[in-house]
């Protein structure tokens, strides 16, 4: 074999490349060897425990499901005693508008109307024209009106000569039906879209004008609106004392002048008040005053050009107050102040007392103005926005609904 000859300088050269290759390898070999532990290592998952401690407001539901991915409602606390499975469930229809309000507010009236109607349309009867006639009868004597009595007959006498009443059901949902349309533009609700929005409440004496602006003042106060009351009934001092009391039940001011002062400076300031502090509502109180004295709507006229000029358009909702229990009277006032005023809505009040529901439809037919409220108490809840098909349903329900010893009893 023969001897390197280490003088040689390519030998030499040679053995320095394969000791530096040899060297590369080694360190190569290192450091292979040593990648794995040298990495960051993965966090190991938490253990569920973990996972519940981080994130105390996941459900339980959420928790005993882990296979599902985590949803973002998952993350919003819920109580722990209101279980997921409940929160998820769709929550019923609303019923129509307080139905159970106008069966007992209009108990006295189903047992007037509605059982004497039934008792017209009894069973097995022919259905003929001398029907039309106690018809006529019980809706007159329901407060329905000579007018809309009339109206209604003409419907079902229509009905009847085409044929299409055939039975005491098809009569009875024709009256319903016609009812319907006399109350289809009413229960829209009042539309608050300007700021301030002027509500002037009216009304002869004692029909519940101060009650019925603290009840609503106190549903507006619930739907996060601001608040401010105009005294404007002025001509006694007890009516702007009462106006205080609801307004600190409610937690809203009540703007007020000097004794005797003129209404309309009373809402002037309120308006101008409203405008500066942003405020959303303003209603206006007005005195309860005999509607046969002349000067006094004029009064009202006045009171109407007033709010005109402090809020540069007239009054955004006019609300006329009548009480339920003055029958036919109630429509004879909606006239006078119709003349007075430009009426966008009707709350009828102390439907819970003798009132015969009837009047309803006369007032509503007779005027085209809508019934937006209904009183059924003197309690700051006794007031209902008035719903028309709960109120029908509750009118004509169905006769047999009378037969339960309840309402036989008050239908007697
Ligand atoms: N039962 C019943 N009573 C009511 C209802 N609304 C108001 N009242 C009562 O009717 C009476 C007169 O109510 P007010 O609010 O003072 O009537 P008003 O129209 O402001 O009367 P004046 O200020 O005198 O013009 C009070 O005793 C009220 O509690 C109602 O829906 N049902
Ligand atoms: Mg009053």
């Amino acid at each position: 074999m023969e001897s390197l000859d280490l003088s040689n300088p390519t030998t030499l050269a040679a053995i320095a490349a394969v000791a530096a290759l040899i060297v590369i390898g080694i360190i190569i070999g290192l450091v292979r060897g040593r990648r794995k532990p040298e990495l960051p290592q993965e966090p190991p998952p938490p253990p569920p425990e973990a996972l519940g401690e981080e994130r105390p407001k996941i459900s339980v539901d959420a928790e005993s499901e882990p296979t599902q991915p985590l949803q973002l409602e998952d993350l919003v606390a819920r109580p722990p005693e209101a279980p997921a499975a409940e929160a998820r469930v769709t929550p019923p229809p609303a019923p129509p508008a307080d139905l159970g309000a106008f069966r007992s507010g209009l108990k006295s009236t189903r047992g007037n109307l509605i059982s004497r109607l039934a008792g017209v349309f009894r069973r097995g009867r022919e259905l003929d024209s001398s029907i039309l006639d106690e018809v006529e009868e019980v809706l007159i004597s329901a407060d329905v009106g000579v007018h809309t009595t009339e109206r209604i007959l003409e419907a079902l006498r229509a009905q009847m000569n085409g044929g299409h009443l055939s039975s005491a059901d098809d009569a009875w949902e024709a009256i319903r039906e016609e009812a319907r349309s006399i109350l289809a533009a009413s229960g829209q609700g009042l539309a608050i879209e300007q700021t301030p929005t002027v509500i002037l409440v009216v009304g002869v004496n004692g029909v519940g004008k101060t009650t019925t602006i603290g009840k609503l003042a106190s549903r507006f106060d619930r739907q996060g609106k601001t608040l401010l009351l105009g005294a404007g009934d002025t001509f006694r001092a007890a009516a702007v004392t009462q106006l205080e009391v609801w307004g600190r039940r409610v937690g809203c001011e009540v703007v007020k002048g000097k004794d005797r002062a003129d209404p309309g400076s009373v809402i002037f300031d309120a308006i101008e008040r409203a405008k500066g502090e942003g405020i959303d509502i303003v209603i206006a109180d007005t005195a309860g005053r005999l509607h046969t004295k002349v000067p006094l709507m004029d009064e009202l006229k006045k009171l109407g050009r007033t709010v005109e000029k402090a809020l540069g358009r007239p009054a955004d909702h006019v609300l006329l107050v009548l009480d339920a229990t003055t029958g036919q009277n109630a429509i004879q006032q909606a006239q006078l102040f119709k003349d007075a005023l430009p009426l966008s809505g009707i709350v009828l009040t102390k439907l819970d007392g003798t009132a015969k529901g009837g009047v309803i439809l006369g007032i509503v037919d007779q005027h085209q103005v809508p019934i937006e409220f209904i009183g059924v108490g003197e309690k700051v809840e006794d007031l209902k926005p008035f719903g028309a098909e709960a109120f029908l349903e509750a009118l004509f329900e169905s006769p047999e609904a009378l037969e339960s010893p309840e309402d036989a009893a008050s239908a007697s």
